[in-house]
C-alpha cells in the first residue's frame, strides 16, 4: 500500500501498518527512485484531500488495483483514468457528514459574533483593562511611503485601532488585536489592509507587547489612504446569527445538513445546484450571482469540478457585498482566492469564515491581519470520532477489495 498524503492520522497508519505493507510515499526523498524499485508490487493507494492517485501516478503504478481516499472529497485522484484502467476507488462519505456541516455553522458563528476576536480580547488582557479613553501626544516615528506601506523597525505590530478625534487628543472607540504571525520585525503593511477608515477616524497603530497606550503613534490622516468606511464590526460586538438568510452552493449530503441546521436557527435557506431538487422546499436559484445577491452568508459546499473551481469569483463575491459573509468548508479552489483577498481587503465583503484554500497549507497573508475572517487549518472532518470512522473506512474498503467482497462506499 502506497499512501500518496502525509499520514493523516495516527490510527490510519497504525491499523495499515498492522496489515499491509506501507510505504509512505511523502516521507521518501528520492520518489523516482523509490517507484523505479517498487513499482510492481504496489497494489493500493491510499490518499487524501492533500494528495491521492493523480495521472502520472496511475500511469508509473502498472499493478495498482485500488485507490482508497480518507476522504469525501474526490478532486486528487484522477478518476477518468482510475475508470480506464479498471482501478477501483473508493471515498469516506457520510461519516464526516455531521462534522463537517457542524463547522460550517460554527464558522458562520465565529464570523458574525466575532469568537476568535472575542477569545483574543480576552487572552491580551485587554478586557481587563477596560474600554479605552485616553488623551496623549502624538509621535511620528512612522514613515508613510508614496505607495501607503507603513514600514518599522520598531518590534512587532500588534494592535491597530481607529480614534475618532477631538483637538490634540482622540478617544479609541475600536481596536483590532492583530497578533499576527506575519508581522515581524521590519514587516511592511500596507494601508490598503485596513478597511475601516473613515474621514472622521484616524488609524492608531501600538507597536510592542499590547497596549501601553503612550505607545501608540499617530498616522497622519493625510497621508492615509481613505477606503470604503465599514464600520459595522465593532471590536466584540458581532452581529446577529438567528435569522440570517442563508445561501448553499451544491444540495448534497453535507449542503443538506448545513440546511438543517441553519433551519433550526431560523434562517431562510436558499441554494444553488445543476439542476433544482424536487424533494426540498429551499428556494432554487439556477445562478449564483443570484443566489449570491439574495442571501446574507453563502456557503461552498459542493464538489471541486472542472465545472466548480472558481464558482466563487469576483461577480459573486461583488453580489454578496459589504455586508455578505462567505463561508468555504469545500475546498479552496472553489474561490478565486487573490479576488477573495482583494474583497475583503477593500471592504467590499463583510467577512469570510474559512476552512480551505487553493494552496494548503499557505493562507494569503493578507489575512492575518483582517478581523472580520475566520481562518481554520482544513478540520472540516478533524473529530476524534469521524477521523476514526473515516480511518475505518479506508482499511475496511482496502480488506474488502483483496478479500474479493463488496467494497464498503465504493465510487467505482
Ligand atoms: C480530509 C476532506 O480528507 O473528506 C474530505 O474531502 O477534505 C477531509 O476530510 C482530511 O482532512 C484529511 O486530509
Amino acid at each position: 500500500v502506497l499512501m500518496t498524503c502525509p499520514p493523516p492520522d495516527a490510527y490510519l497508519v497504525e491499523q495499515l501498518e498492522k496489515r499491509f505493507t506501507l510505504y509512505k510515499f511523502h516521507s521518501i526523498p528520492d520518489k523516482a527512485h523509490f517507484l523505479n524499485s517498487n513499482k510492481a508490487s504496489i497494489r493500493a493507494v491510499v490518499g487524501s484531500a492533500s494528495a491521492g492517485a493523480d495521472a502520472q501516478l496511475i500511469h508509473q503504478l502498472p499493478n495498482l488495483e485500488i485507490v482508497s481516499s480518507f476522504s469525501v472529497g474526490l478532486d486528487k485522484i484522477d478518476l477518468a483514468k482510475c475508470k480506464e484502467r479498471g482501478i477501483r476507488v473508493t471515498n469516506t462519505p457520510d461519516v464526516l457528514t455531521d462534522d463537517v456541516a457542524d463547522l460550517a455553522i460554527g464558522l458562520m458563528l465565529a464570523v458574525l459574533r466575532r469568537l476568535c476576536q472575542s477569545d483574543r480580547y480576552v487572552r491580551s488582557g485587554q478586557w481587563k483593562k477596560g474600554d479605552f479613553k485616553l488623551t496623549t501626544k502624538f509621535k511620528k516615528e512612522w514613515k508613510i511611503y508614496p505607495d501607503h506601506i507603513l514600514e518599522s523597525d520598531m518590534g512587532r505590530l500588534v494592535y491597530v485601532s481607529v480614534a475618532s478625534v477631538v483637538d490634540s487628543s482622540f478617544t479609541i472607540i475600536q481596536d483590532w488585536g492583530i497578533g499576527c504571525p506575519g508581522l515581524r520585525n521590519g514587516t511592511k503593511f500596507a494601508f490598503s489592509k485596513i478597511t475601516w477608515l473613515n474621514l472622521r477616524f484616524l488609524l492608531v497603530l501600538s507597536i510592542s507587547n499590547l497596549v501601553d497606550f503612550t505607545d501608540r503613534i499617530m498616522v497622519e490622516l493625510s497621508s492615509v489612504r481613505i477606503l470604503k468606511p465599514n464600520l459595522s464590526f465593532y471590536r466584540t460586538v458581532g452581529l446577529l446569527f438567528t435569522g440570517k438568510s442563508v445561501g448553499i452552493i451544491g444540495l448534497g449530503r453535507i449542503g443538506l445538513a448545513i440546511a438543517k441546521r441553519a433551519e433550526a436557527f431560523r434562517c431562510p435557506i436558499s441554494y444553488h445546484t445543476r439542476t433544482e431538487k424536487s424533494d426540498v422546499n429551499y428556494k432554487y436559484y439556477p445562478s449564483v450571482v443570484e443566489l449570491a445577491a439574495s442571501c446574507q452568508i453563502l456557503v461552498v459546499a459542493c464538489a471541486l469540478t472542472e465545472e466548480t473551481r472558481h464558482i466563487i469569483n469576483r461577480e459573486v463575491i461583488n453580489a454578496l457585498g459589504p455586508k455578505g459573509v462567505l463561508i468555504n468548508i469545500g475546498r479552496g479552489p472553489h474561490v478565486d482566492e487573490p479576488e477573495l483577498v482583494s474583497a475583503l481587503v477593500e471592504g467590499r465583503l463583510g467577512g469570510a469564515g474559512l476552512d480551505v484554500f487553493q494552496d494548503e497549507p499557505n493562507v494569503p497573508e493578507e489575512l492575518f491581519g483582517l478581523e472580520n475572517v475566520v481562518l481554520l487549518p482544513h478540520v472540516g472532518s478533524g473529530t476524534m470520532e469521524t477521523r476514526k470512522e473515516m480511518a475505518d473506512l479506508v482499511i475496511g474498503n482496502l480488506e474488502a477489495h483483496f478479500l474479493n467482497r463488496p467494497l464498503l462506499t465504493p465510487v467505482l
